[in-house]
């Protein structure tokens, strides 16, 4: 008999860790905060609502709320505040936050501008996904990395202010903080520059589909105009111009800069040692750096040998080679690197490179590097080793080309692809290669490369719901991240997609979100 009621008893206790389990972390939250305590009764949205702030964002909220809380059931008669508090002495983390919810009141407490946003940002979520009955709680919460990263490749194909600011919208929400802008490539120059008008009349022509697609390209205007949306979304971007290599649309309107190439690789790459190439580059980084205040300049430095077949045969180059004793093309390649390094240096900014960078030999202090080819992890660990600071985005999980369904038939493969879940659980899979270096990772980025991406209905159904994945890997403390209850509640943030009217695969039903028409059908590429 007493043997029976212990028998329940365990029952019972194992039932409802069960069921409280769930419900002390499936907060309706994207990404997952660091600590939710929940408490008894609920605070109400509604009409009435008071909202005061110490620090700001007051007006915002109620903006937000007004828009957003018309599609769902606010209450009209509740009259509740919400005070947002800025308090540098609290001591809280940088864009850490704590929001205390009664029904009577919430107090959202953050000790940086940051922090205040994103603990608006949390309660804007809260009331959307709860439908403006927020159940009374406490959170903590502050980000794993201090660079949660989203890269998008305009250069293969274009899509413009509209996109671009509707997926900043969205970074603010999931708390990611660095738009890395990859303006330059093969087939179009993105970006105004004043003193060379033929980099947009003529670089801007074209995208990877149709080399005669008119000229698309941001205005120096239009960029301020994104760089102050992305800075008001505590957003900084990360302006990217590629080189030595996939400089194609560069060397195309300006041939005298050009090192040469063959075929397809055509103008390729800079000419490596020409004084003119480095005066041209140099002033074309004073408009770049006029416009961006980030502290970084992304200058790419990857796959240079896929074009710079004439390096090996140029009397010129060669004669540099020997002259300046860099042994070979190699050589020259990190060379140029490392004046590049220098030269931002100069002008006050650090050099981001893809990880080939971590070869060339510049020190530390210059260089911060982005860990992107997943099949070479001992260049991660180099990088870590020399000392290079380390932003994670290797293809597999985090590159956004490759499928996320093993039946889609437009996108990249490499022994697998890469589902949401995968995305989720990185970087704990290599985490360990990092050990004793921890302080070193910046963090990590979800990188959109879009030779197989050619409308933005492709591009949404590439990004979500994937990007919330990255939110989680980026935002949330592994110790506190439960990769199969993120899954859990991925509902809840469809919902908010559908709500947006945004294009996504469901990972629940993979048939009922059928692959958009691509220009290419069956354009897979395979391990390479
Ligand atoms: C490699 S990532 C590239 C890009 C391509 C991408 C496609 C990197 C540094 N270079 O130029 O768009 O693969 O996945």
């Amino acid at each position: 008999m007493k043997i029976r009621n212990l028998e329940r008893r365990i029952v019972i206790v194992a039932m409802a860790c069960l069921l409280s389990l769930p419900m002390v972390s499936q907060v309706p939250l994207f990404p997952t905060p660091v600590e939710v305590r929940k408490a008894e009764g609920y605070f109400m949205v509604g009409r009435n609502l008071q909202i005061g702030s110490n620090g700001g964002y007051a007006a915002l909220l109620a903006g937000k709320l007004g828009e957003e809380l018309k599609e769902v059931s606010a209450d009209t008669r509740a009259s509740g505040e919400v005070f947002l508090e800025l308090n540098e002495l609290a001591g809280l983390p940088d864009e850490g936050y704590t929001m205390e919810v009664t029904p009577a009141k919430v107090v959202l407490k953050a000790s940086s501008a940051a922090g205040l946003f994103y603990a608006k940002e949390t309660f804007l979520q809260l009331a959307e996904t709860a439908g403006g009955k927020i159940r009374c709680c406490r959170i903590e919460d502050a980000p794993r990395y201090s660079w949660r990263g989203f890269m998008l490749d305009e250069s293969r194909h274009f899509f413009g202010k509209e996109k671009v600011k509707q997926y900043l919208d969205m970074m603010a929400s999931l708390k990611l903080n660095v738009f890395h802008w990859h303006l330059t490539d093969e087939p179009g120059w993105r970006i105004e520059i004043k003193k060379y008008p033929k980099l947009t009349s003529e670089g801007a022509v074209g995208n990877w589909h149709d080399p005669k697609a008119p000229a698309q390209f941001y205005t120096q205007d239009d960029i301020r105009e994104i760089v102050s949306y992305a800075a008001e979304r505590h957003i900084m971007i990360l302006p990217e111009f590629d080189m030595p290599g996939h400089a194609t649309a560069v060397c195309r309107s300006y041939p005298e800069v050009s090192g040469g190439g063959e075929g397809k690789w055509e103008g390729f790459t800079f000419h490596p040692c020409k004084e003119e190439t480095f005066e041209f580059i140099s002033h074309i980084f004073d408009e770049i750096i006029s416009l961006f205040p980030s502290p970084y300049i992304h200058v790419g430095g990857d796959e240079v040998h896929f074009g710079n077949q004439s390096w090996y045969t140029d009397p010129e180059i060669q004669q540099f080679i020997k002259d300046k004793n860099l042994g070979n093309e190699v050589g020259l390649e990190h060379y140029f690197i490392r004046r590049i390094a220098d030269m931002l240096a100069s002008k006050g900014k650090t050099m981001i490179g893809w990880d080939e960078i971590v070869d060339a030999g510049v020190s530390p202090e210059k260089a911060v590097v982005m860990w992107w080819r997943h099949d070479r992890k001992h260049q991660l660990v180099k990088a870590l080793e020399n000392g290079y600071k380390v932003i994670m985005t290797p293809r597999r999980p985090l590159y956004g080309d490759f499928v996320q369904y093993g039946q889609h038939t437009v996108g990249r493969f490499w022994d697998g692809y890469n589902p949401i879940e995968d995305i989720c659980r990185f970087p704990e899979p290599i985490i360990h290669l990092a050990q004793g270096y921890e302080d070193q990772l910046m963090g990590l980025q979800f990188s959109m490369w879009t030779e197989r991406v050619a409308d933005e209905k492709r591009l949404d159904f590439m990004m979500f719901p994937r990007l919330a994945a990255v939110a989680e890997s980026a935002w949330t403390p592994a110790k506190k991240k439960d990769c199969s209850l993120f899954m859990q509640k991925l509902p809840k943030f469809l919902k908010l997609l559908d709500r947006l009217g945004i294009y996504y695969f469901n990972p629940f039903q993979p048939d009922a979100t059928p692959e958009p028409d691509a220009p290419d059908k069956d354009d897979v590429l395979k391990n390479g």
